[in-house]
């Protein structure tokens, strides 16, 4: 079976390594999330490419969830020692030698689809791996800070700020310039059934849906669209997506966030069992919906909810 994922990092990380175990054999194509890349220290950077990769070829920090196993910061630590920052963002040794690789290829002038395939062939995730754009997009959070509005990078809002102010704007800088990356819209519409992980709907789902081209061709496609809530009990199960929720109008429930993503693009929506109660409201926007339980405790947890959500896109079909 022929299916594509939109994912972020570690909500669409660990239901793919679900996905994976649930239908071993499926032709699985990941659609990633690159609004949360940033340049440091001279280097590419790409959050949510490196987790999926890294979660599915065995090299994550499992009890994190992001960066390496094993994982060290003498270079982190040397930079310091040169006053050289920013301090706040943790990149390690072994994740450096990734993005020294990547940021190598790239002025070389390779596409990140094309450096994404390289490093993949080491990690060998089992899916193929392609970033929405080869076009720089970069998400900003426009943040009130001491009674004067600015602009911030994601990553300095989630990072160093630790969401603790609120989110009044959420904006995929470069996205209405960027083109879907080669083979994006090529899976999609070759797609049996596409997939929305329980993945931050804002900064890691919506980005991917702002690169023109792509929302239309999932809506276009003819194929089940199944989505699965990042939301549990009224809140996020981690991150941040309730202040980004917040930002877009959205209160952070999963019966809201399936009207966010409409009937227009969702045909079934899964929502946890202590959620059962929101399945009417989401039947009533004309999207399908099962309560089922939805906590990724381990694989065979995230392989359940795999197997959940193409049962209903059996049912939709
Ligand atoms: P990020 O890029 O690392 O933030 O990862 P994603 O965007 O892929 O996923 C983040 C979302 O995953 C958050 O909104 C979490 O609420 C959600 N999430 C994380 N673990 C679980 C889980 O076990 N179950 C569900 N339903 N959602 C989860
Ligand atoms: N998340 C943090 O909370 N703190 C960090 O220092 C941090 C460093 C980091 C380095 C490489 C990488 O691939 C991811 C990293 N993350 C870190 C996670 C990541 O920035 C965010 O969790 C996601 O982008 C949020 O969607
Ligand atoms: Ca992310």
């Amino acid at each position: 079976m022929r299916i594509v994922v939109l994912a972020g990092g570690i909500g669409g990380a660990r239901f793919l390594r679900g996905l994976k175990r649930a239908v071993p054999d499926a032709d699985v194509t990941v659609i990633g999330n690159t609004g949360d890349d940033i340049h440091l220290f001279g280097l590419k950077v790409c959050p949510d490419l490196d987790t999926v990769m890294y979660t599915l070829g065995g090299g994550i920090d499992e009890e994190q969830g992001w960066g390496r196993a094993e994982e060290t910061f003498h270079v982190k630590e040397e930079l310091a020692a040169y006053g050289v920052g920013p301090q706040w963002f943790g990149l390690g040794d072994r994740d450096f030698a990734t993005h020294i690789v990547r940021t190598q290829m790239l002025s070389a002038g390779y596409p990140l689809s094309a450096v994404t395939e390289a490093l993949c062939d080491r990690w060998k995730p089992g899916v193929r791996l392609i970033p929405m754009s080869d076009d720089r997009v970069e998400t900003h959070v426009a943040v009130e800070i001491d009674g004067q509005r600015k602009a911030i990078h994601f990553q300095e809002y989630w990072v160093r700020l630790r969401a603790s102010v609120p989110a009044e704007a959420v904006v995929p800088v470069g996205a209405e310039q960027a083109k879907p990356a080669p083979g994006v819209l090529e899976a999609i519409s070759e797609a049996e059934v596409i997939l929305f992980p329980p993945s931050n709907p804002v900064v890691s789902i919506g980005t991917i849906l702002s690169v023109p081209g792509i929302r239309e061709a999932i809506a276009d496609a003819g194929v089940p669209v199944i989505g699965l809530s990042p939301i549990v009990g009224n809140a996020p199960v981690r991150g941040m997506a309730d202040k980004v929720l917040a930002a877009v109008g959205v209160e952070a429930t999963a019966a809201a966030v399936a009207e966010h993503y409409g009937s227009g693009l969702l045909d079934g929506w899964l929502v946890d069992t202590v959620d059962a109660a929101s399945v009417e409201r989401v039947e009533a926007a004309g999207i399908r919906c099962r309560a089922v339980p939805l906590m990724m405790t381990d694989a065979d947890a995230a392989a359940q909810m795999a197997r959940e959500a193409l049962a209903l896109a059996e049912e939709v079909r």
